[in-house]
């Protein structure tokens, strides 16, 4: 709690940085003289008693925004954004490498080379578009499902393998993290945590911290990535009003895939989606269709847009079908049918329909198609080939990095812990030799800093 001088400084200075602040003095209404008015809010008085459930004033769901049909040609009046084909064939080949690189790793964890993975097969449109709707420095705080942003920054192959094998290259988190945990402080993204909805608080203060960088207000969003399930937390509450008082330039993207782990969207919620709940909140907002890649580029660039110039949040809900089961962890037939699966990769799939697309433009080809993918299939695999022979980071650092600041005393003790089984197994268990020889070290150094200390 702030004391009650802290909070005017705090108050005060919110409004030397903000532009958007206003003093709330109502003007009194047209209608007044007939009806009244109240003294604290624009409401218009009404004698008629009239319940609502829509944000829309027929009552109808939020319209989802399109610039595609399902065979790629672009709607008659749509607005399609801007791009050349440069960058279409940037976007394309993303689209592209993200399940290959998926498929790849995820028949590797099959094999019991990694521990966990998740893929985000049926996603790539919502992905690749919005990581192309966004300036690269943008501080971008993802759910788990969203390397393809990753990708599009340039993050390398080896970087992905070297995460998700936990590699000594891996700076995510020097091994010490699940699979698909990827950071890059050089390419903005903050490093994905397992706990659900945790980055939506901390995006609208990323946001906010962003505002006080001279050089990066007016110019950076922090970006939140999420799954509809996340929106059921909490913190996706605390995080939208935060955003929107504080007020935070932070760019919302919530991913309405259809569900969380086995349970459908349609026993998430009540009210029209993740949407709705925007303008609760004073949020511009954006329904669009999760598997056009144009409409959620031109969706997300708009959205930027406004965020930027407000210096508030802003809300996308794209609608898409997560095609694969949740993680390695996962078998979704036991809870949907086979045939729905089938169904939707081939109805409004996001690849194909952009593929039509670039084609009808003369921007692709059957041939260029091939090459793609043989070239891509052969980068991914030379990259998990050489990650695999790569050793583990030195043991000990399994214990540093963990917390800021100073040591803790429960960090302490398992090192300890460890040091003395090190002593007791290290030389002579093989299964402790065999474990021992992967990390870089062999746990030497463990040993080495003990008696030094
Ligand atoms: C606080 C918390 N509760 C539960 C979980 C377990 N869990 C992991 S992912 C997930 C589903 C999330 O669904 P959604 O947000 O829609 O993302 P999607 O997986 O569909 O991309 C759940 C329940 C968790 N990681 N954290
Ligand atoms: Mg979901």
């Amino acid at each position: 709690m702030f004391r009650p001088a802290a909070r005017l400084l705090v108050r005060r200075s919110l409004l030397r940085s903000s532009r958007a602040i206003t003093t709330a003095t109502p003007q009194v209404p047209a209608h007044a003289d007939t009806h009244g008015h109240l003294p604290s809010s624009h409401s218009r008085i009404t004698s008629k008693l009239r319940f609502f459930n829509s944000v829309m004033e027929d009552g109808e769901q939020i319209p989802t925004y399109r610039v595609l049909d399902s065979v790629g040609k672009p709607l008659e009046g749509a607005e399609v954004p801007e791009i050349d084909e440069a960058f279409a064939r940037k976007i394309y080949e993303n689209m592209v490498l993200l399940p290959t690189l998926d498929t790849l790793l995820y028949n590797v964890q099959r094999q019991g080379k990694i521990s966990f993975y998740m893929t985000a097969y049926g996603e790539e449109a919502t992905i690749l578009g919005s990581a192309a709707a966004l300036a690269n420095d943008d501080e971008v705080l993802a759910q788990y499902r969203e390397a393809g942003v990753l990708l599009w920054r340039g993050f390398s192959l080896d970087a992905i393998m070297a995460q998700c094998l936990g590699n000594h290259e891996d700076l995510s988190s020097k091994g010490k993290q699940m699979p698909v945990h990827f950071g890059s402080p050089e390419h903005h993204f903050l490093t994905i945590s397992s706990p659900l909805a945790t980055q939506i608080p901390q995006a609208a203060g990323v946001g906010y911290a962003l505002t006080r960088i001279p050089s990066r207000r007016g110019r950076n969003v922090a970006v939140c990535y999420m799954g509809e399930g996340a929106a059921s937390e909490g913190d996706f509450h605390a995080g939208m009003l935060l955003a929107s008082t504080i007020p935070s330039p932070t760019l919302f993207i919530a991913r309405n895939n259809g569900f969380a782990i086995s349970t459908p969207s349609t026993e998430q919620y009540h009210g029209d989606g993740i949407a709705a709940r925007g303008p609760g909140y004073g949020m511009w907002t954006v329904r669009v269709d999760g598997n056009d890649v144009l409409a959620v580029l031109g969706a997300v660039r708009e959205a930027r847009r406004r965020c930027v110039e407000d210096g508030r949040g802003v809300l996308v809900e794209a609608m898409t079908y997560r095609v694969g089961h949740h993680s390695t962890s996962d078998d979704s037939f036991a809870y949907r049918a086979r045939q729905e699966v089938e169904d939707r990769k081939r109805v409004d799939n996001p690849i194909a329909r952009f593929r039509l697309y670039m084609e009808s433009r003369g921007w692709w080809s059957k041939e260029e198609e091939e090459l793609l993918k043989t070239r891509l299939k052969q980068d991914v695999l030379k990259a998990f080939k050489r990650a695999e022979g790569l050793q583990r980071h030195e043991l000990k650092e399994m214990f540093t990095d963990v917390y800021g600041g100073e040591e803790p005393w429960n960090i302490k003790e398992q090192r300890e812990e460890l040091v003395g089984l090190l002593k007791k197994y290290g030389n002579d268990w093989e299964p402790w030799r065999n474990e021992l020889a992967r990390f870089k070290g062999k746990g030497q150094e463990l040993l080495g800093d003990s008696k030094s200390a």
